[in-house]
């Protein structure tokens, strides 16, 4: 006999489209908390729709569709909803199927919990997740006296039990954040050293191809798949063939539609990397038919954390995809964007190009004299500028050169007398 993979958990997928979502925009969120689950392991057996004028207290689905549900939830191992739910709902939910029940959040912050690599991801990951359950803690003391050995002391006791889970919990979010504090510090002080160099951030919807588009630009194996959240950890790397002066370009995660709350703030000082960026490369997967919402959730995203004041250079990738009909629709709706594919060399050329000449737009063009007491200045240009000439007089070293004006700034500055 030969031996088969273990099989993958079964999921059923609920959507509820409440008054005045249209039919599309619903559709297209239910896919993606499909294509949520296929990331988790799931797969993904049916699909169920409730309309609703809006979520009723107790119950997700309507009386009628909840017979329809249950039917269905008997031969999956778990039923996610594509919306956020209440404690309650949710266990309702759960007892009426007897099975697991995960809203879009919790599918979100589990494949966050699996992808996370560095510490810092963890971390916040981990303080996300904490401030999902707290509120949710609060409703599942039913039966925790169980716990206790017997439950004599009854409803008492499990609330003090209750209590102290939840003091646990806050103790550990409080540690959290500062743990997250010290490592926020540590990079703010590493991105202030950067400050003067060119930063470009790529920021996008998740799968948008971000790293695909790194790893292009920068020569550098950063993880590539076909997954949603695949990256969760800021990668910086320098734009290859190298620039002079170097331009860095850094790739982290990405957004996708009701993206928690909490883990927005979470991800906070990661995404400070592409707040402080000179330039942002906004990435958009153009074969995707909701790239358009998708723009404006990744825009609304980037308002909510501060990052939306950075000049932005739109980026629709895969364009390996489209018909050259939809290419040129594209190229006339987007008149300032660059059409490319991350998997053709040609585009990425000519995206470095469009970057290195953003940058150059902004350098000024000077010439400076450095004195020959004063030649450590000298490594410090070929560092930070583009030295255009250098001839050499009694003076000393005579430079012209191209480059940003906080730069020269501080160079005339450490050659003043
Ligand atoms: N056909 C095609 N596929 C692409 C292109 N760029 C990226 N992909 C694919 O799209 C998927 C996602 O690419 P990633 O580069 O991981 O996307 P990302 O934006 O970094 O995604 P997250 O890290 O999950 O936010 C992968 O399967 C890539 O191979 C492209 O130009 N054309
Ligand atoms: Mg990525």
């Amino acid at each position: 006999m030969t031996a088969t993979a273990p099989a993958r958990p079964r999921a059923l997928v609920v959507g509820v489209q409440l008054q005045g979502v249209d039919d599309a925009e619903h559709a297209s969120s239910l896919t993606e908390l499909s294509r949520l689950a296929k990331t988790l392991g799931y797969d993904v057996r049916a699909q169920i729709v409730q309309k609703r004028t809006a979520l009723a207290h107790g119950a997700v689905v309507g009386e009628g569709k909840l017979e329809e549900l249950v039917r269905l939830a008997a031969d999956v191992d778990a039923v996610l909803v594509d919306h956020e739910i209440t404690p309650s709902q949710a266990r309702n939910l759960e007892k009426a199927t007897g099975k697991e029940v995960l809203d879009r959040t919790a599918v979100i912050l589990a494949i966050f919990h699996r992808h996370a690599r560095s510490r810092e991801a963890r971390l916040q990951v981990e303080l996300a997740r904490l401030a999902y359950l707290a509120p949710r803690l609060r409703d599942s003391g039913v039966g925790r006296g169980d716990r206790q050995g017997g439950g004599i002391g009854g409803k008492g006791a499990g609330e003090s039990h209750l209590e102290l889970d939840r003091r646990k919990l806050r103790d550990r979010m409080a540690e959290l954040r500062r743990e997250l504090e010290a490592i926020a510090h540590e990079s703010g002080t590493r991105r202030r050293r950067r400050a003067e160099q060119a930063t470009v951030a790529l920021v996008g919807y998740t799968n948008a191809g971000k790293s695909s588009l790194m790893r292009a630009l920068t020569g550098s194996t950063v993880y590539v798949a076909d997954q949603l959240f695949a990256t969760l950890d800021t990668t910086v790397r320098a734009l290859e063939p190298p620039t002079r002066p170097r331009i860095l370009v850094s790739d982290t995660v990405g957004f996708i539609k009701k993206l928690p709350h909490d883990l927005v703030a979470s991800f906070r000082s990661t995404l400070e990397e592409a707040r402080d960026a000179d330039l942002q490369l906004h990435v958009a997967d153009a074969s995707d038919p909701a790239f358009r919402a998708q723009l404006d959730v990744t825009r609304s995203v980037l308002r909510e954390i501060g990052a939306a004041e950075a000049p932005v250079l739109l980026v629709l990738n895969k364009r390996d995809r489209l018909a050259p009909e939809q290419e040129a629709a594209l190229a006339a709706e987007f008149p300032d964007a660059l059409l490319v594919s991350a998997r053709r060399p040609e585009d990425v050329s000519r995206l470095r190009e469009a970057i290195v000449a953003w940058f150059e737009r902004d350098m000024e063009e000077v010439e400076l004299l450095v004195p020959y007491t004063r030649q450590r200045v000298l490594s410090e240009i070929h560092e930070s500028c583009r030295v255009l000439t250098e001839s050499h007089d009694e003076h000393g070293t005579l430079v012209r050169l191209r480059a940003r004006p906080e730069v020269v700034q501080r160079l005339r500055g450490s050659l003043a007398p």
